[in-house]
């Protein structure tokens, strides 16, 4: 889907959801701004039963004038675009429409029309309007108002970018170009002096659990930056190494996840608190979710204060009780009982830093698992594996389980990673000399399928865990038992065959 595609409607109205926030206003105003330009005539509303009052929304309103209008009802238009928020759901007045489309970073929760783009891992719709407007040839940069506007969005959205975990939301936040002293403005007009008290309420109620150290605090209903100054502050106390802070909303819980323990990873637990009823994600340290009312009514879960914190402890319990972690430096498992699979050749990419006159200089490799900051020498490449994913390798060890390959090469993930000099700021696109090879397998290992979900530290990276779920595979190589790793349930299907 493209915006140039709706161009041929004769009028279009943009609603985002009820009681709108900075990155419903910003996107909102994004998709106007095009239309407008492109001389549709076009309105920019949302309903609901509240009206925008908010410090810093309003400051943000009036500087810019932005022409969100509050209304209650509206005549069919031929085209109606929801952003930030899909048509039908609870917290979006429904107007009728001759035709729909729906443009949202939320996770699915209803039948999308058939003119849609909604991408749930992204931290902001912003984040998508910048991307289409782009698509458009349309640099947001070029209006500073918008560029700060559409910036706003994502930091709110995202615990003040605490919470961001996309790679093209980290572009955005490095690209745009904001008026700084806005910025700062809104920040800090950010809370009323009833939320204030509202945090103070929340502190007074929290609970700890020494088992495993974790915290657990419910704040009443609040702007979600609340909610991450609240985990900040717990996760200080010396017995609380994790945290998990939510406040129960009209249309569901948002959660906030601080950790400051190896052993919880902040984005892993912020996902598994809201695997199949939410969307949750972050950063090693901090992380923040949203659990749709909707699917705990489905659990059959009482949408009130005490079920809703049964659910939260006892997801906390679930989370340390069924979870077995592993030092590979430490293990002494036996892998030998379960069956032995050999690995198939692969197709994968490789890139030579040579051929990009990027060696003896820093980079910054941008990534859909986080960037990576390296030197490049002239005796490595950098990988590129059969999802997507970026590791460099040296030369020698390539040439033992590689062989070149003239095989033009096809990116296979969701984000095309680039490189970006650290220096000068140049960014590359990777893909674009990127070549192919093939690994040439022979490797035997013995592979245990997993009913339970293990944490693994590596020995080369003892700070962070990898993390296999009921379905993947732990294996280890039969001439080097005690090296285990993880294989996802996908992965291993098509890497490896029964020996
Ligand atoms: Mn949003």
């Amino acid at each position: 889907m493209r915006l140039s595609d709706f161009l041929s409607y004769p009028s279009i109205v943009i609603q985002c959801h009820d009681n709108p926030d900075a990155d419903a206003i910003a996107s909102g105003w994004g998709l106007y701004l095009y239309f407008k330009e492109k001389n549709i005539p076009v309105r920019f509303i949302y309903g609901g039963r509240f009206k925008l009052q908010k410090s810093n929304l309003m400051l943000m309103i009036s500087r810019y004038d932005i022409p969100i209008e509050y209304v209650t009802e509206l005549n069919a238009p031929p085209l109606l675009i929801t952003v930030d928020c899909q048509y039908g759901e609870g917290n979006v007045q429904k107007f009728e429409a001759e035709n729909i489309a729906v443009i949202d970073h939320h996770r699915v929760s209803q039948t999308l029309p058939p003119m849609n783009d909604v991408r749930s891992n992204l931290g902001s719709c912003s984040t998508l309007v910048w991307h289409l407007l782009a698509k458009e040839g349309i640099d947001a940069n070029t209006d500073t108002d918008l560029a700060t506007a559409l910036y706003y969005g994502l930091l709110t959205d995202t615990n003040g970018f605490a919470e961001l975990s996309h790679p093209m939301d980290r572009d955005l936040r490095d690209e745009l170009k904001v008026r700084r002293s806005d910025i700062s403005l809104f920040r800090n007009s950010n809370l009323s002096f009833n939320e204030l008290k509202i945090a103070g309420e929340a502190l007074i109620r929290s609970e700890q659990f020494s088992d495993y150290k974790y915290g657990l605090i419910e704040t009443k209903p609040c702007d979600p930056n609340i909610l991450g100054i609240i985990s900040d502050m717990f996760l200080e106390v010396d017995t609380v190494t994790s945290c998990l802070v939510y406040s129960i909303l009209e249309f569901g819980v948002k959660i906030s996840v601080r950790s400051c323990t190896i052993e919880v990873n902040a984005n892993e637990l912020a996902g598994y608190i809201t695997e199949g009823i939410g969307s949750g994600g972050g950063h090693m340290d901090k992380a923040g979710g949203f659990i749709d009312r909707k699917s705990l009514d489905e659990l059959g879960i009482g949408y009130n204060a005490e079920s809703i914190h049964d659910f939260m402890h006892s997801k906390m319990e679930e989370y340390f009780t069924s979870t077995e972690i592993i030092y590979v430096k430490d293990y002494k498992g036996d892998l030998s009982p379960y069956p032995k699979f050999n690995k198939k050749s692969m197709h994968c990419g490789y890139v030579d830093p040579k051929a990009m006159n990027l060696t003896g200089i820093g980079v910054s490799i941008r990534t859909m698992e986080g960037d990576i900051d390296i030197t490049l020498t002239d005796s490595m490449y950098i990988m590129i594996g059969i999802e997507g994913e970026i590791y460099p390798s040296s030369i020698d060890h390539f040439e033992k389980s590689y062989i070149y390959s003239d095989e033009p090469y096809t990116f296979p993930g969701e984000y095309e990673p680039t490189i970006k000099e650290s220096k000068s700021g140049n960014k590359i696109s990777i893909v674009d000399y990127a070549k192919s090879c093939i690994s040439t397998g022979k490797r035997t290992v013995y592979a245990q399928k997993l009913n339970h979900r293990i944490k693994l530290f590596t020995q080369w990276d003892e700070e962070k865990y990898y993390l296999a779920k009921p379905g993947d595979y732990l294996v280890a190589p039969i001439d080097n038992p005690e090296d285990v790793y993880i294989v996802r349930n996908e992965i291993f299907a098509t890497t490896y065959e029964e020996a």
